[in-house]
């Protein structure tokens, strides 16, 4: 099948410029933050969709403007690292709650929703880990964890993601499972699902059965070849996790993606089909679907300022409009929510020419940029979710 360029709105600037320039929604800069229009979380609510962000709760703590913001337009809360094993462990006996319990208290002030991020990944381990676990301690060690944390916030998490980016195809394992420390200490029967990831989600239910227990991927989105072979894998194991009976509700998407460059069509920014096809697929089986991480790099655009919000905007509206169109979308949250702090500037994800990136839908200032807007209407015209 012949597939438009219109049709993905990847990086489609004329057709963003077009779309910006009839809603009217553009702002002289250095006008205020978005009073005068309704904050995500609100019009998210009136469609049944939860709408919020990942944030850093040092940066709660010491910028009023950025927690201002934070609490005025997220719904629902994930803290970026605070929860992952190796910030939450010191040592094996020691636990570091102080910035989890304040994101919690926060957003009970704010009556927001939290998400737990997350049990299970091959990153951020406590730096003890691979001298301390082996294989005949590991099931004790991952059980006892899992226990320790959900049964601590048990009864006031939205969902965690029990296990994050399990599926990495290039190591070559059966499956495309990650060839991960957590597989090499609990491959299980190396037939289905390994072990460890039964183990984590049977626990977590058993420990906070309120919450909704999520798979959470990237690189699952676009219409390019590698990116199908992954959603194939994710997908596949999902059915298996089905068919062996263990617990999971959701299929967390990512949505790391990237505004391609307008002078040329490229299926690794394009996004339609195959996100809509995956989808369908998790609604089809009965989970629920996130989008957990949303921002868009721009990396692949020009410095101009006023090109990139654009082709950021649109990116946000077109692949939104894609993924919304399915009931069994329920909650996005975007990976922060002002381009003052963001991931994508450090790193292989940095721009060549350093300038900071546009990624989020407020700016380092805290003013709203025309990505805001494309999210609020992509919002604005999904159907209410009924449940
Ligand atoms: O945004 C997070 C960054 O602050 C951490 O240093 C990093 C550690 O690897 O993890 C980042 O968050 C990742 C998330 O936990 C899982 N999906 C990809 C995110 C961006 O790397």
């Amino acid at each position: 099948m012949e597939i438009s360029r219109r049709e993905f709105v990847a990086g489609g600037a004329a057709v963003a410029a077009l779309e910006l320039a009839g809603c009217g929604h553009v702002r002289a800069p250095g006008t205020p933050a978005t009073p005068e229009v309704e904050p995500l979380r609100l019009v998210g609510a009136t469609r049944g969709i939860l709408v919020g962000c990942a944030v850093q709760v040092r940066h709660l703590r010491d910028d009023p403007a950025y927690a201002a913001l934070v609490s005025q337009q997220a719904g629902i809360v994930v803290e970026e690292s605070a929860l992952k094993m190796g910030p939450l462990r010191p040592s094996p006996t020691e636990y570091f709650f102080a910035d989890a319990d304040y994101l919690f208290e926060f957003a009970k002030k704010h009556k927001m929703k939290v998400r737990g991020h997350n049990f299970v990944w091959h990153e951020q381990l406590p730096n003890w880990f691979d001298k301390y676990v082996t294989q005949a301690n590991a099931e004790h060690v991952l059980v006892e964890h899992i226990e320790h944390v959900a049964g601590r916030y048990a009864g006031r998490v939205h969902s965690w993601d029990v296990v994050n980016e399990a599926i990495e195809i290039k190591d070559g394992m059966k499956g495309g499972f990650r060839n991960s420390p957590w597989l090499k200490l609990l491959p299980g029967d190396g037939i289905a699902v390994p072990g460890y990831i039964d183990i984590a989600y049977r626990t977590a239910r058993r420990v906070d059965p309120k919450a909704m227990l999520v798979y959470n991927d990237y690189g699952i989105e676009a219409e390019d070849e590698a990116s199908a072979k992954k959603r194939a894998a994710v997908m596949a194991l999902l059915r298996g996790m089905q068919a062996r009976g263990i617990p999971v509700d959701a299929l967390g998407v990512q949505s790391h993606i990237s505004a391609g460059s307008r002078l040329a069509f490229s299926p690794e920014y394009a996004y339609g089909p195959g996100l809509r096809g995956m989808i369908r697929e998790a609604h089809g089986m009965g989970l629920k679907v996130l989008l957990t991480e949303m921002d868009v790099n721009d990396r692949k655009l020009p410095a101009s300022v006023a090109e990139r919000d654009i082709a950021v905007a649109s990116t946000y509206g077109g692949y939104l409009r894609e993924a919304l169109a399915d009931e069994a979308v329920i909650a996005v949250l975007t990976w922060g929510i002002t381009d003052k702090y963001t991931w994508l500037d450090y790193g292989l994800q940095q721009r060549e020419d350093k300038l900071p990136q546009r990624c989020l839908p407020f700016d380092a200032e805290m003013q709203a940029k025309p990505a805001f807007f494309a999210e609020r209407d992509a919002l604005d015209g999904a159907a209410k979710r009924n449940s």
